[in-house]
């Protein structure tokens, strides 16, 4: 192995690693961080201009970490990082969060082995060679034993297909590709396709500011109070101080957060205090909203009613004309669609400056130079909001379609499935490893804290393998068509699968249908730590084709 503190090796115009990681986000900066410490050399690539991933894009008005919140959603690798540095409030502003990966980025000195603005072409297995060759729009050519997909799960984004979209003549931003310049809402007519979590967090921050917003909704959704507020020095000073049992608790909690959990069934209680308790979490807001009530939400059709209701009456109650807030009205399982926070999301329809179209009954039929056309009329606007969101989990490694043994492409392989052990590898891929992949938690799990466990099984799967003097690894077939009906079987106990949502693929057109996260939260760091514990059960090995490739590597 060599050091990433000397030059690459070159050979023609081919710079040689150990590793290639590409992207330079959250898992992407851990994922170097990492490798590096276990003095392998490695090379990360990624077309921003700086490090952050999803966090470097996602600038539009309103955009904040939910999830876990500040200041858990965070890197636990480092007692140091955690002591320097402060969050000012629980759901931080994306610039707060691209400031503390900017902060890691300096801390660890990532950068220096960071090609920015560079985006990978292709990348390729070359099996006499046992390498990947990875092909950049900046004329690198690199090879490299192993390759970390770090592209990230909420990375490609959605860009929908409308008639005249491309026509229309005003400003157009996507939300997942905002611009860094400032961008004016003053005075203009706005509006916005989307409400998930990027088009509820942006609408109220663009109604503040413009004439009008003409709120285009295909499905109405349900959104809880985000319950942002300060996080206080004495907060910071007990989390520091009791780091080891909030990472404890976080890493036993299903999905990586700093609470404990709840084994209550919503069935069990009495109206009255189901009423209480929701209204008690409604008030305090936050994620915890579902983590504090009760555990069959996602399971139970009757519990999940009781929860659903809850909001729909808040619905009915926030927003002032009745025919409005039955439009806003969600008829999905909740929970079954990515969960939303928001800040005073409902209370903008209030306003006068805002108009909702609901395009179920009112459908988009193509967009003018300067307007948007519905079924029962023209709203002339002056920029378009694209909060229509991402080709999600399996989307980005699609876009990247590596080419495995045999010269079979990704877009090959996972025509009809998101092929997968262990939402880790890929059979036909060797030494190719994801995080956040289809098959694993990812988006279902606090992701730094994500990131760094399926990186820590990673590197320790590398090691292992050159321990035993070996070159690749890949997993079986048998392998991943036992992974899959694990990952299946879970789901399926859950009403996940039952509504039509970016987990399920049902937002993309063509795309194989069906739910590929790992839900069984922290049972999978089990799981994955027990495969290895039977020395990488249900993958297969292949030493060195020739003497001198094994000590190139
Ligand atoms: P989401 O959650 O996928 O939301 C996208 C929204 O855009 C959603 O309301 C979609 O309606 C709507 N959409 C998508 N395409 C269209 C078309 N063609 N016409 C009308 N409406 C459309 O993406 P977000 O960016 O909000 O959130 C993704 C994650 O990013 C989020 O969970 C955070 O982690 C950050 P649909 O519901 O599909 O009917």
């Amino acid at each position: 192995m060599s050091s990433s503190d000397q030059p690459p090796r070159t050979s023609g115009s081919i710079e040689h690693y150990d590793a290639v990681i590409i992207g330079a986000g959250v898992s992407g900066m851990y994922a170097l961080h990492h490798l590096r410490e276990m003095g392998l050399s490695v090379r990360v690539y990624d077309a921003a201009k700086d490090v952050g991933g999803t966090w470097w894009y996602n600038r539009y008005p309103g955009a904040r970490v939910d999830g876990p919140g500040s200041p858990f959603y965070c890197y636990t690798f480092s007692d140091e990082l955690m002591n320097e540095w402060d969050w000012a409030e629980t759901q931080s502003e994306q610039s707060a969060v691209l400031a503390y990966l900017e902060h890691v980025a300096d801390r660890f000195d990532l950068r220096r082995d960071i090609q920015f603005e560079t985006w990978v072409q292709s990348a390729r297995y070359d099996e006499a060679a046992q390498r990947w060759m990875v092909e950049t729009s900046t004329g690198v050519r690199a090879s490299a034993q192993f390759l970390i997909c770090a592209v990230g799960a909420l990375s490609t984004a959605n860009m929908p297909d409308i008639p005249g979209i491309h026509d229309f003549a005003g400003e157009c931003y996507h939300t997942g590709r905002w611009p860094h310049e400032p961008v004016s809402f003053a005075g203009k007519r706005v509006a916005v396709i989307g409400t998930g979590s990027s088009g509820i967090q942006a609408i109220p921050e663009i109604a503040r500011e413009a004439a009008h917003v003409t709120v285009l909704q295909r499905t109405p959704q349900f959104a809880f109070p985000a319950g942002n507020r300060p996080v206080t020095p004495e907060e910071m000073a007990e989390a520091r101080a009791n780091w080891d049992l909030v990472r404890a608790t976080m890493l036993a909690n299903p999905g990586g957060f700093p609470w404990k959990t709840h084994t209550r069934s919503a069935l069990d209680a009495t109206p009255e205090e189901r009423e209480a308790l929701y209204e008690k979490l409604w008030q305090r807001g936050s994620f915890r909203f579902f983590g504090d009530s009760y555990n069959d939400i996602a399971i139970s059709e009757e519990a999940n009613r009781t929860m659903a209701d809850f909001v729909r009456g808040k619905i009915r109650k926030i927003v002032k004309d009745p025919k409005i807030a039955e439009k806003l009205m969600p008829d999905h399982f909740v929970m079954t669609k990515r969960p939303i926070l928001d800040n005073g999301y409902f209370e903008t329809f209030n306003r006068d400056n805002v108009t909702l179209v609901d395009l179920r009954e009112d459908p988009i039929e193509r967009f003018t130079p300067e307007s948007v056309v519905t079924r029962t009329g023209e709203h002339p606007i002056d920029m378009l909001v694209l909060a229509t969101g991402f080709d999600a989990i399996s989307g980005s490694m699609l876009r990247l379609n590596p080419t495995g043994r045999g010269g079979v492409s990704l877009k090959e392989r996972w025509r009809d499935r998101f092929h997968n052990y262990l939402g880790l590898t890929i059979g036909g891929f060797p030494n190719l490893f994801m995080v956040h992949g289809p098959g694993s938690p990812g988006v279902f799990y606090n992701m730094p804290l994500g990131a760094e466990r399926q990186m820590n099984w990673i590197g320790s799967c590398m090691r292992r393998l050159r321990e035993k003097g070996l070159c690749a690894i890949e997993p079986t077939a048998d392998s991943e068509e036992t992974w899959a009906s694990e990952v299946s079987g879970i789901a399926n106990a859950t009403l996940f699968p039952r509504t039509d949502s970016w987990w399920t693929g049902a937002n993309i057109p063509g795309k194989p249908r069906y739910f590929s996260a790992y839900l069984g939260g922290s049972l999978y760091y089990h799981r994955i730590s027990e495969v290895a514990a039977k020395d990488y059960e249900g993958f297969v090995f292949e030493p060195a084709r020739r003497a001198e490739d094994a000590e190139a590597s």
